[in-house]
């Protein structure tokens, strides 16, 4: 027993080095801007949310497309916009740093290779107290990484009535990476059946999730079902349970059924633990989507 826990520990403290949540840091909307064809450099533009109690600095940057990266700021000096290198990021706590065209970015200098547009590229971000995060960065031109989500899940559904659903899959994409939880939603679908995407059942339950915190009831419902059926992942009635108490919550009918035949299959202490994630849960779901319901879970 004692070696277990031994081992639990050095694993624990393994996925803490590496969990992006030890630093506090997430990052949100991460984009390179597509360089010209010649270019040996290339911007990165992101959003960085410090969710954790104390200030953080970033101080070293790489990426695995460039031989170096450095944090670069552009200020104003009289008529002319200069460019300096800044050797840190603070990101106060609780706050968050925009790196965003025209303020401050990420330079890729030294680009090893001939960056396509989509392709994902890695940034890794280390910070004072030594951990590091990962940040997925897509390669976009300027237009249709500005172009505001709601439009490009638009654009996207117009592919889907054409059938183009590996375009279509890369513009729910782009939306659902902006936060758009309908891109989201179709994502997981499109994951789920493997339709312009390969099938995977793992990148589903990730998008559903995506879309399900955000209070998307039908992904609320289908990730319950991929929970009840274990799917991408370990089945978990309890986790189900939430998921579809949720969906009822906001009034999906089908999340009702389901709900009442996963209850049957675990325990009252269970049932407690799914109520009370469910609660934590709505808590933290954006205001919009509860509005018109009550909670209905005392
Ligand atoms: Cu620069």
């Amino acid at each position: 027993m004692k070696r277990i826990i031994g081992i639990l520990l050095i694993y624990t403290a393994v996925i803490w080095c590496i969990n992006p949540a030890y630093a506090g840091v997430r990052a949100e909307h991460a984009w390179v801007r597509m360089p010209p064809p010649v270019a040996d450099t290339a911007a990165v533009y992101m959003t960085l949310h410090n969710e954790s109690d104390r200030d953080v600095v970033a101080v070293r940057i790489s990426s695995d497309v460039s031989r170096n990266a450095g944090i670069h700021m552009i200020r104003k000096q009289g008529a002319v916009m200069r460019m300096s290198v800044v050797n840190n990021i603070t990101i106060p706590a609780h706050g968050f740093v925009k790196l965003e065209p025209g303020t401050m970015h990420v330079m890729l200098t030294g680009l090893e290779q001939v960056l396509k547009q989509g392709q994902g590229v890695h940034i890794m971000l280390e910070f004072t107290d030594g951990s590091i995060i990962k940040v997925v960065a897509r390669v976009r031109d300027m237009r249709s990484a500005l172009q505001p989500a709601s439009q490009l899940y638009d654009q996207a559904m117009n592919l889907v009535r054409k059938k183009n659903m590996t375009d279509a899959a890369s513009l729910f994409r782009q939306a659902g990476e902006q936060g758009n939880r309908q891109a989201q939603y179709q994502m997981g679908l499109l994951y789920a059946r493997g339709d312009g995407v390969k099938k995977d059942f793992i990148k589903a339950r990730e998008w559903l999730y995506k879309a399900a915190v955000q209070g998307h009831p039908k992904a609320q419902f289908y990730l319950g079902q991929m929970y009840a059926f274990g799917d991408g992942g370990e089945k978990d009635n309890t986790r189900a349970a939430t998921w579809f108490w949720l969906a009822t919550t906001l009034g999906d009918r089908y999340a009702r059924d389901s709900l009442r035949v996963v209850s049957g299959k675990i325990s009252s202490r269970e049932l407690t633990e799914a109520k009370k994630q469910a609660k934590a849960l709505w808590q933290k779901m954006p205001h919009d989507m509860k509005i018109e319901h009550e909670m209905g879970m005392h």
